[in-house]
């Protein structure tokens, strides 16, 4: 259950050619993929396209992991509904009012998923962030949203989030591999998805890495339900 994140560096030349290769050796392997800042910085809209066209069949999220006032994203959203983009994922931290309730409006007339960052998997999110795991979790059961962010490198935080809001939410958690944290984990703590990125983009033989972060996956979850 892996959703991949594309991000490429500033070092890859051809951006298409990165993108093919990545997705036509993954696309049967994960359930969707992840697109961000960088990949719109370094192909714009178009490259988000692109991977829609590829994987015609996998989930798109688009994280840009907004953080403004409502209207301003929403016209961000009329944008990306013209890329065929599955879900978006957008901060909690900017509150209901003029924020999340007209993006969440937005999403729903423009039929795209709405996914929150309830807490994130670098150690400054303890700083000001988690201090507010709660009363995000209620606030995304408030708007509705499909979805949400939480780190695979703090599984108790999945572990509350999962007790708290049942099976109505899907829980992603990135931080697996280059940020620690070990295959298996978070789906093992609650989360639905892992989001890998780093350490399968970068690999010279990405499916060949992928399957094994999958066989590592598969076993941390058995071991896990075993015990
Ligand atoms: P990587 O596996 O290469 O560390 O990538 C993780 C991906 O998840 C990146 O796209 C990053 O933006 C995203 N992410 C994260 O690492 N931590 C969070 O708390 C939230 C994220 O979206």
């Amino acid at each position: 259950m892996i959703i991949l994140a594309l991000d490429p560096g500033a070092y890859i030349e051809d951006l298409d050619e990165w993108l093919s290769k990545i997705i036509d050796e993954t696309k049967d392997l994960v359930v969707g993929y992840k697109v961000g800042l960088p990949l719109l910085i370094a192909g714009g809209l178009e490259a988000y396209r692109t991977v829609r066209e590829k994987a015609p069949n996998n989930l798109l999220i688009a994280d840009l992991k907004f953080a403004d006032v409502g209207d301003i994203m929403s016209i961000s959203i009329d944008h990306l509904s013209k890329t065929g983009v599955d879900a978006v994922i957008a901060h909690s931290f900017i509150g209901y009012k003029d924020a999340l309730d007209k993006l969440s409006m937005k999403c729903f007339e423009r039929n795209i998923k709405l996914i929150l960052v309830i807490s994130m998997s670098h150690r400054g999110s303890e700083e000001y962030i988690d201090r507010h795991v709660n009363e995000f979790i209620e606030l995304t059961d408030k708007i509705g949203a499909w979805g949400v962010v939480a780190p695979a490198t703090r599984p108790e935080i999945i572990k509350n989030i999962r007790e708290r809001i049942g099976d109505r939410i899907k829980i992603f958690s990135p931080g697996i591999g280059f940020q620690g944290a070990e295959p298996g984990t978070a789906i093992c703590h609650g989360a639905d998805y892992e989001i890998i990125g780093r350490a399968v983009t970068t690999s010279s033989n990405p499916r060949e890495r992928l399957l094994e972060i999958l066989e590592v996956q598969r076993e941390v979850i058995e071991r896990c339900k075993r015990s």
